[in-house]
Protein backbone atom coordinates (compact mmCIF):
# COMPACT_ATOMS: atom_id res chain seq x y z
CA UNK A 1 0.00 0.00 0.00
CA UNK A 2 1.49 3.23 -0.92
CA UNK A 3 2.00 5.63 2.16
CA UNK A 4 -0.32 8.76 2.64
CA UNK A 5 1.56 11.76 2.53
CA UNK A 6 1.07 14.18 5.50
CA UNK A 7 1.04 17.27 5.38
CA UNK A 8 0.59 19.84 9.00
CA UNK A 9 -0.82 23.10 7.89
CA UNK A 10 -0.41 25.73 10.67
CA UNK A 11 -2.44 29.10 10.25
CA UNK A 12 -0.12 32.13 12.41
CA UNK A 13 -1.26 35.03 13.78
CA UNK A 14 1.31 36.93 15.80
CA UNK A 15 2.25 33.15 16.93
CA UNK A 16 5.70 34.03 17.53
CA UNK A 17 6.18 32.91 21.16
CA UNK A 18 4.00 29.42 20.30
CA UNK A 19 5.13 28.72 16.74
CA UNK A 20 8.81 26.91 17.59
CA UNK A 21 6.91 25.08 21.00
CA UNK A 22 4.52 23.56 18.80
CA UNK A 23 6.40 22.72 15.77
CA UNK A 24 9.61 21.02 18.25
CA UNK A 25 6.55 18.46 19.38
CA UNK A 26 5.38 17.77 16.11
CA UNK A 27 6.50 13.71 15.32
CA UNK A 28 8.95 14.55 12.25
CA UNK A 29 8.76 11.05 11.64
CA UNK A 30 5.03 10.29 10.84
CA UNK A 31 4.16 14.08 8.92
CA UNK A 32 6.12 14.74 5.39
CA UNK A 33 5.71 18.32 5.63
CA UNK A 34 5.05 21.44 7.49
CA UNK A 35 3.41 24.46 6.18
CA UNK A 36 3.27 27.95 8.30
CA UNK A 37 0.44 30.50 6.27
CA UNK A 38 1.28 33.84 8.07
CA UNK A 39 -1.66 36.38 8.11
CA UNK A 40 -0.02 39.44 8.11
CA UNK A 41 1.21 39.05 11.62
CA UNK A 42 2.51 41.90 13.24
CA UNK A 43 5.29 40.37 14.97
CA UNK A 44 8.26 37.82 14.39
CA UNK A 45 6.10 35.36 12.92
CA UNK A 46 7.25 34.85 9.53
CA UNK A 47 11.30 35.14 10.92
CA UNK A 48 10.75 32.60 13.68
CA UNK A 49 9.06 30.22 10.56
CA UNK A 50 11.62 30.97 8.36
CA UNK A 51 14.52 30.62 10.72
CA UNK A 52 12.89 26.75 11.45
CA UNK A 53 12.73 26.45 7.70
CA UNK A 54 9.42 25.88 7.77
CA UNK A 55 7.80 26.21 4.15
CA UNK A 56 5.88 29.35 5.09
CA UNK A 57 3.62 31.86 2.79
CA UNK A 58 2.35 34.90 4.05
CA UNK A 59 -0.46 37.12 3.72
CA UNK A 60 0.22 40.94 2.21
CA UNK A 61 -2.60 41.46 3.91
CA UNK A 62 -4.55 40.66 7.48
CA UNK A 63 -7.87 37.94 5.68
CA UNK A 64 -8.86 36.29 8.80
CA UNK A 65 -8.66 32.83 10.06
CA UNK A 66 -11.00 31.55 7.36
CA UNK A 67 -8.87 33.27 5.15
CA UNK A 68 -5.72 31.62 6.29
CA UNK A 69 -6.84 28.45 6.54
CA UNK A 70 -7.93 28.28 2.85
CA UNK A 71 -4.18 29.11 2.08
CA UNK A 72 -3.27 26.31 3.84
CA UNK A 73 -5.65 23.57 2.49
CA UNK A 74 -4.85 25.09 -1.58
CA UNK A 75 -1.08 25.05 -0.43
CA UNK A 76 -1.13 21.89 0.91
CA UNK A 77 -2.95 20.29 -2.04
CA UNK A 78 -0.74 21.45 -4.44
CA UNK A 79 2.35 19.45 -2.58
CA UNK A 80 0.21 16.56 -2.74
CA UNK A 81 -1.17 15.88 0.53
CA UNK A 82 -3.11 12.98 1.14
CA UNK A 83 -4.28 13.86 4.20
CA UNK A 84 -3.73 17.77 5.96
CA UNK A 85 -3.94 18.47 9.72
CA UNK A 86 -4.81 21.32 10.60
CA UNK A 87 -3.01 22.65 13.82
CA UNK A 88 -3.19 25.89 15.76
CA UNK A 89 0.24 27.36 16.13
CA UNK A 90 -0.53 28.70 19.90
CA UNK A 91 0.68 25.63 21.62
CA UNK A 92 -2.87 24.88 23.41
CA UNK A 93 -2.84 21.38 21.79
CA UNK A 94 -0.28 18.31 22.22
CA UNK A 95 1.12 17.25 18.66
CA UNK A 96 1.84 13.94 19.62
CA UNK A 97 -1.62 12.79 18.97
CA UNK A 98 -1.12 13.16 15.42
CA UNK A 99 -0.87 9.77 14.73
CA UNK A 100 -3.84 8.90 16.62
CA UNK A 101 -5.71 12.03 14.70
CA UNK A 102 -4.71 10.32 11.24
CA UNK A 103 -5.11 6.79 11.87
CA UNK A 104 -8.92 6.15 11.21
CA UNK A 105 -8.34 8.39 7.91
CA UNK A 106 -5.25 6.06 7.04
CA UNK A 107 -7.90 2.94 7.39
CA UNK A 108 -10.25 4.28 5.86
CA UNK A 109 -13.19 4.67 9.13
CA UNK A 110 -13.32 8.04 8.85
CA UNK A 111 -12.93 11.30 6.35
CA UNK A 112 -12.50 14.17 8.99
CA UNK A 113 -11.17 13.78 12.74
CA UNK A 114 -11.08 16.23 15.65
CA UNK A 115 -8.92 15.82 18.40
CA UNK A 116 -11.67 16.97 20.71
CA UNK A 117 -10.98 19.20 24.29
CA UNK A 118 -13.31 17.93 26.36
CA UNK A 119 -13.38 14.93 27.86
CA UNK A 120 -14.20 15.66 30.88
CA UNK A 121 -15.39 19.13 32.49
CA UNK A 122 -12.84 19.05 35.41
CA UNK A 123 -10.11 18.29 33.45
CA UNK A 124 -11.20 20.97 30.60
CA UNK A 125 -11.86 24.01 32.91
CA UNK A 126 -8.68 22.71 34.96
CA UNK A 127 -6.12 23.15 31.79
CA UNK A 128 -7.61 26.84 31.60
CA UNK A 129 -10.79 26.85 29.10
CA UNK A 130 -12.69 29.88 30.63
CA UNK A 131 -16.14 29.28 32.10
CA UNK A 132 -18.10 31.28 29.57
CA UNK A 133 -16.46 29.43 26.83
CA UNK A 134 -16.74 25.90 28.21
CA UNK A 135 -20.69 26.50 28.55
CA UNK A 136 -21.30 28.36 24.93
CA UNK A 137 -19.06 25.40 23.45
CA UNK A 138 -21.62 23.20 25.59
CA UNK A 139 -24.66 24.48 24.41
CA UNK A 140 -23.67 25.20 20.99
CA UNK A 141 -22.51 21.63 20.60
CA UNK A 142 -26.21 20.02 22.12
CA UNK A 143 -27.37 22.78 18.69
CA UNK A 144 -25.14 20.88 16.69
CA UNK A 145 -25.59 17.55 17.29
CA UNK A 146 -29.31 17.96 17.38
CA UNK A 147 -29.87 19.47 14.10
CA UNK A 148 -27.11 17.81 11.87
CA UNK A 149 -28.03 14.52 13.54
CA UNK A 150 -24.14 13.81 14.85
CA UNK A 151 -22.93 13.23 18.14
CA UNK A 152 -19.85 14.73 18.61
CA UNK A 153 -17.86 16.06 21.84
CA UNK A 154 -17.66 19.26 20.02
CA UNK A 155 -17.09 21.40 16.76
CA UNK A 156 -14.75 24.25 17.60
CA UNK A 157 -11.29 22.51 18.33
CA UNK A 158 -8.10 23.50 16.71
CA UNK A 159 -7.17 20.32 15.75
CA UNK A 160 -8.40 18.61 12.66
CA UNK A 161 -7.49 16.04 10.02
CA UNK A 162 -8.98 16.12 6.52
CA UNK A 163 -8.93 13.36 4.06
CA UNK A 164 -7.32 15.04 0.44
CA UNK A 165 -10.82 14.94 -1.52
CA UNK A 166 -12.83 16.18 1.63
CA UNK A 167 -11.00 19.32 0.95
CA UNK A 168 -11.19 19.03 -2.66
CA UNK A 169 -15.08 18.86 -3.19
CA UNK A 170 -16.14 21.49 -0.68
CA UNK A 171 -15.91 25.00 -2.36
CA UNK A 172 -13.50 26.19 0.20
CA UNK A 173 -13.24 29.49 -1.42
CA UNK A 174 -17.12 30.04 -0.65
CA UNK A 175 -16.74 29.89 3.29
CA UNK A 176 -16.18 32.65 5.33
CA UNK A 177 -12.39 34.15 5.96
CA UNK A 178 -13.54 34.58 9.51
CA UNK A 179 -13.90 32.08 12.61
CA UNK A 180 -16.96 30.72 11.45
CA UNK A 181 -15.15 29.25 8.54
CA UNK A 182 -14.24 26.13 11.13
CA UNK A 183 -18.01 24.88 11.56
CA UNK A 184 -18.61 25.90 7.77
CA UNK A 185 -16.21 22.76 6.59
CA UNK A 186 -17.62 20.50 9.18
CA UNK A 187 -21.10 21.46 8.39
CA UNK A 188 -20.37 21.21 4.18
CA UNK A 189 -18.51 17.70 5.41
CA UNK A 190 -21.39 16.49 6.90
CA UNK A 191 -24.19 17.17 3.87
CA UNK A 192 -21.29 16.00 1.84
CA UNK A 193 -21.81 12.49 3.61
CA UNK A 194 -17.89 12.65 4.62
CA UNK A 195 -17.36 10.83 8.25
CA UNK A 196 -16.31 12.68 10.96
CA UNK A 197 -14.70 10.87 13.86
CA UNK A 198 -13.06 12.12 16.82
CA UNK A 199 -10.07 11.44 19.42
CA UNK A 200 -9.94 13.21 22.99
CA UNK A 201 -6.58 15.43 23.25
CA UNK A 202 -6.50 17.51 25.87
CA UNK A 203 -5.67 21.36 25.40
CA UNK A 204 -4.25 23.72 28.01
CA UNK A 205 -4.59 27.24 28.37
CA UNK A 206 -0.97 29.04 29.00
CA UNK A 207 -0.18 32.35 29.13
CA UNK A 208 1.29 32.77 25.71
CA UNK A 209 -1.55 31.01 23.86
CA UNK A 210 -4.09 32.83 21.54
CA UNK A 211 -7.70 33.21 22.67
CA UNK A 212 -10.39 35.16 21.22
CA UNK A 213 -12.20 37.62 23.29
CA UNK A 214 -15.55 37.73 24.71
CA UNK A 215 -16.77 39.97 21.86
CA UNK A 216 -15.83 37.83 18.97
CA UNK A 217 -16.75 34.52 20.60
CA UNK A 218 -20.15 35.94 20.81
CA UNK A 219 -20.51 36.74 17.04
CA UNK A 220 -19.19 33.24 16.72
CA UNK A 221 -21.74 31.57 18.68
CA UNK A 222 -24.82 33.57 16.63
CA UNK A 223 -23.11 33.05 13.59
CA UNK A 224 -22.93 29.23 14.27
CA UNK A 225 -26.48 29.13 15.17
CA UNK A 226 -27.46 31.24 11.93
CA UNK A 227 -25.55 28.67 9.53
CA UNK A 228 -26.95 25.66 11.65
CA UNK A 229 -30.63 27.86 10.29
CA UNK A 230 -29.16 27.74 6.94
CA UNK A 231 -28.73 23.99 6.94
CA UNK A 232 -32.01 23.28 7.98
CA UNK A 233 -33.68 25.53 5.27
CA UNK A 234 -31.65 23.60 2.28
CA UNK A 235 -28.74 21.43 2.64
CA UNK A 236 -28.18 21.86 -1.26
CA UNK A 237 -28.49 25.29 -1.32
CA UNK A 238 -25.96 25.54 1.98
CA UNK A 239 -23.39 24.17 -0.31
CA UNK A 240 -23.57 26.45 -3.00
CA UNK A 241 -24.00 29.43 -0.95
CA UNK A 242 -21.84 32.48 -0.94
CA UNK A 243 -20.40 33.39 2.75
CA UNK A 244 -17.42 36.20 1.84
N1 LIG B 1 -5.76 34.92 10.51
C1 LIG B 1 -6.07 35.18 11.75
N2 LIG B 1 -5.82 34.26 12.63
C2 LIG B 1 -6.13 34.49 13.87
C3 LIG B 1 -6.72 35.68 14.30
N3 LIG B 1 -6.92 35.59 15.61
C4 LIG B 1 -6.44 34.38 15.98
N4 LIG B 1 -5.95 33.71 14.92
C5 LIG B 1 -5.34 32.40 14.87
O1 LIG B 1 -6.37 31.48 14.89
C6 LIG B 1 -6.12 30.44 15.79
C7 LIG B 1 -7.27 30.34 16.73
O2 LIG B 1 -7.44 31.50 17.47
P1 LIG B 1 -7.62 31.48 19.00
O3 LIG B 1 -7.59 32.91 19.43
O4 LIG B 1 -6.65 30.57 19.64
O5 LIG B 1 -9.06 30.96 19.16
P2 LIG B 1 -9.56 29.54 19.55
O6 LIG B 1 -8.44 28.58 19.67
O7 LIG B 1 -10.68 29.21 18.65
O8 LIG B 1 -10.18 29.80 20.90
P3 LIG B 1 -9.62 29.28 22.24
O9 LIG B 1 -10.17 27.91 22.31
O10 LIG B 1 -10.18 30.18 23.25
O11 LIG B 1 -8.14 29.35 22.16
C8 LIG B 1 -4.82 30.76 16.49
O12 LIG B 1 -3.88 29.83 16.06
C9 LIG B 1 -4.47 32.16 16.07
O13 LIG B 1 -3.12 32.24 15.71
C10 LIG B 1 -6.98 36.68 13.32
O14 LIG B 1 -7.49 37.76 13.55
N5 LIG B 1 -6.62 36.36 12.05
MG1 LIG C 1 -6.38 29.18 20.90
Amino acid sequence: MKKNKIIVVLPAYNAEKTLEKTYLKIPKKIVDEIIVVDDASHDKTVEKAKKLKLKTFVHKKNLGYGGNQKTCYREALKLGADIVVMLHPDYQYDPKFIKYLIQPIIDNSFDVMLGTRIRTRDETLRNGMPLYKYISNRFLTIVENLVLGLNLSEYHTGFRAFRRNVLEKINLKNLSNDFIFDQQILISSHILGFRIGEIFNPSYYRKDSSSINFKRSLKYGLETLLNLFYYLIDKNKYLQKSFK
